[in-house]
């Protein structure tokens, strides 16, 4: 894997943010020989589709945060949205939530066919753990990225969600089931991120903490306007199929809480959040807007 070279942006504004996060991205997604071109074609397909990079984002916002680069963080960064990747080809897959539109285009296994859609998910897997173990540079806080991401991605946190989801755990009234789901899948990544921003930085035992409290209201506050936008978004803008979960008849905070409540619950959510991460004071303000944008998001 070539050394990937990254300018220093003056500030880490959010377009600065995503053009640098895509360039890693497509940095780490080239493979040399021994990968067949049409897995590397399908590969760079799910990677580089143009999803938010919100996991990679708080990657970087959280090294900020804790005083460190952003050119340190991106391999980090590019390793959780690697995961998060994967997993959003597996999960679309017939065996799994079944959907033929992703980030605005085909799912992989439409245009690339099954077999090659589950080697891109493990192939992705694979690649990050190469990338963190390879390009983090401290042996120490390689291993204990490798750890976190690992713990975050397996069987008690993002697998174990989606097989609980897939079991219908939840049932179609369970608030605590529908959160245990949602805390596994979708929040696991999410806190994973933030953790990794400060483990790369060297953060304290405190900033750790106070990042693991913002990832969790955070993961949680995202899942609720996952579901609203499931209800009530425009799916050109979302770009995936909506309302599949009240035509399969699964528990959603809309259905359970109401239209309302869901957004007062996110709401408060957001607030814990931005409190949770106050020791970083001025550096921890791109992270609380990038919160509260939370819930305004579209797509
Ligand atoms: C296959 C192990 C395995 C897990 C699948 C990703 C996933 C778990 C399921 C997809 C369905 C879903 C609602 C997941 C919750 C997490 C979530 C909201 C994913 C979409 O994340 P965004 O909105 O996507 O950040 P983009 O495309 O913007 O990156």
């Amino acid at each position: 894997m070539p050394t990937l070279s990254v300018a220093e942006p003056a500030a880490a504004e959010p377009d600065q943010l995503r053009s640098q996060i895509d360039a890693a991205l497509d940095h780490f997604s080239r493979f040399n020989d021994g990968c067949p071109a049409q897995l590397q074609e399908a590969i760079r397909y799910a990677l580089l589709a143009p999803g938010k990079r919100l996991r990679p984002r708080l990657v970087l916002l959280a090294a900020e945060a804790c005083g460190g680069s952003i050119a340190a963080a991106l391999p980090a960064a590019c390793a959780v949205e690697m995961i998060h990747a994967y997993s959003l080809v597996h999960d679309d897959l017939p065996a799994m939530d079944d959907d033929d539109l992703r980030r605005g285009r085909p799912t992989c296994h439409k245009v690339f066919g099954e077999a090659t859609a589950i080697l891109v998910g493990d192939a992705l897997l694979a690649r990050a753990f190469e990338v963190l173990a390879r390009e983090i540079k401290s042996a120490d806080r390689a291993a204990g990225c490798c750890s976190v991401l690992a713990q975050a991605a397996g069987a008690t946190a993002l697998v174990g969600g989606q097989a609980a989801d897939l079991a219908g755990e939840a049932g179609e009234t369970d608030i605590r089931g529908l959160e245990s789901i949602h805390r596994r899948k979708t929040g696991s990544l999410i806190a994973a991120s933030l953790q990794l921003g400060g483990l790369v930085t060297g953060a304290t035992e405190t900033q750790l903490a106070a990042l693991e409290q913002y990832g969790c209201h955070l993961g949680l506050a995202f899942q609720i306007t996952d579901d609203l936008l499931d209800v009530a978004g425009n799916q050109a803008a979302v770009g995936k199929r909506l309302a599949k979960d009240a035509a399969r008849g699964k528990a959603t905070y809309p259905q359970l809480l109401g239209i309302d409540a869901s957004r007062e619950r996110a709401g408060r959510l957001i607030d814990e959040a931005c409190s949770a991460i106050g020791i970083f004071g001025s550096a921890g303000e791109p992270l609380r807007k990038l919160a509260r944008s939370v819930l305004d998001r579209t797509r």
